[in-house]
C-alpha cells in the first residue's frame, strides 16, 4: 500500500492539467496513475464515481472534481498565494473560473469536436467562445495575470482550456488582436511549471511500480571536487 495520495490522471486532459499544476505548485507529492480513457483500469472505475479524470484518492477521501483537487492541494500549502489574488476578491476569481467551466467549455467542445454534435456550427461556436476570450483579454494588462500582478488560481484553472482552444487552430488564434491573451498563454506554455506537469507517462496497470508526481529532479552529484 502506498502512503501517498493517488492521482488518476490523463496527460492531455485540461482538467487533469489544472489539478497537476496546483499539486506541483503546492509541493505535494502524489502517486500518478495515467488512465487510458478508452480502456479505463478497474481500480480507477472503482475509485471515481463519475469515471472522469482527474480523480484524487487520499486515504478514504475521494475528490472527483479538478477544482476540488486544486483546492485540496493549495489548502495544504499555497506558497505562491494562488488563493489570495492581489487585485480581485476571491468571489470574482471563482466567477472567472465558473464562466470557463460552464459556457466557455461548452462552446469549446462544440468548436473542437463539432462533428460530434449534430447542431453545432464550428464558426458560430468559436465566435461564442471568443466572447469569453475577449473578456479575459480585457482583464489582462500588458504582461499581467488575470487577477493582478501575480498568478492566482484563476490563471491556472483557466489556462489549460485556453491552450486547448488555441491549439484547435493556432494560426487563427494567433491572428486575433487579443495580444494580452496571446502573451498570457505563451508565458504559461514556456513556464517551468507547465513543463513540470507535462512529461509523458506510461499507462498505469495494477501491479505497476508507483510513479511519483511531480518527478523530483535528480540532485547533482555533490561528491568530490
Ligand atoms: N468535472 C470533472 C470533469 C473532468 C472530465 O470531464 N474529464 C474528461 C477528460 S478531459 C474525462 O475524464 N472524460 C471521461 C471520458 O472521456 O471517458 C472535473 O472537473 O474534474
Amino acid at each position: 500500500m502506498t502512503e501517498f495520495p493517488i492521482l488518476y490522471s490523463f496527460r492531455r486532459c485540461p482538467y487533469a492539467i489544472r489539478a497537476r499544476l496546483a499539486i506541483a505548485a503546492s509541493g505535494q507529492t502524489v502517486e500518478l496513475r495515467e488512465v487510458l480513457l478508452r480502456d479505463k483500469a478497474p481500480d480507477f472505475l472503482e475509485t471515481s464515481p463519475t469515471a472522469t479524470v482527474p480523480c484524487l484518492k487520499d486515504g478514504v477521501t475521494v475528490l472527483d472534481e479538478s477544482l476540488d483537487i486544486m483546492l485540496w492541494a493549495l489548502g495544504r500549502n499555497d506558497p505562491e498565494k494562488w488563493l489570495q489574488p492581489d487585485a480581485a476578491d476571491s468571489e470574482a476569481m471563482f466567477e472567472l473560473i465558473r464562466l470557463c467551466d460552464g459556457p466557455f467549455k461548452r462552446h469549446l467542445d462544440r468548436y473542437k469536436y463539432d462533428t460530434r454534435y449534430v447542431d453545432a456550427d464550428r464558426e458560430n461556436e468559436r465566435s461564442k467562445a471568443s466572447e469569453y476570450l475577449w473578456f479575459l483579454n480585457s482583464q489582462l494588462g500588458e504582461g499581467d495575470w488575470l487577477c493582478g500582478s501575480r498568478t492566482s488560481l484563476a490563471d491556472y484553472a483557466i489556462l489549460p482550456f485556453i491552450r486547448q482552444f488555441a491549439n484547435t487552430d493556432r494560426a487563427w488564434f494567433d491572428a486575433r488582436d487579443w495580444n494580452a491573451l496571446i502573451s498570457w498563454l505563451e508565458a504559461f506554455e514556456i513556464s517551468a511549471l507547465f513543463r513540470q506537469v507535462m512529461p509523458k507517462w506510461r499507462t498505469w496497470q495494477a501491479g505497476d511500480s508507483p510513479i511519483f508526481f511531480p518527478q523530483r529532479p535528480l540532485l547533482p552529484d555533490s561528491a568530490g571536487g
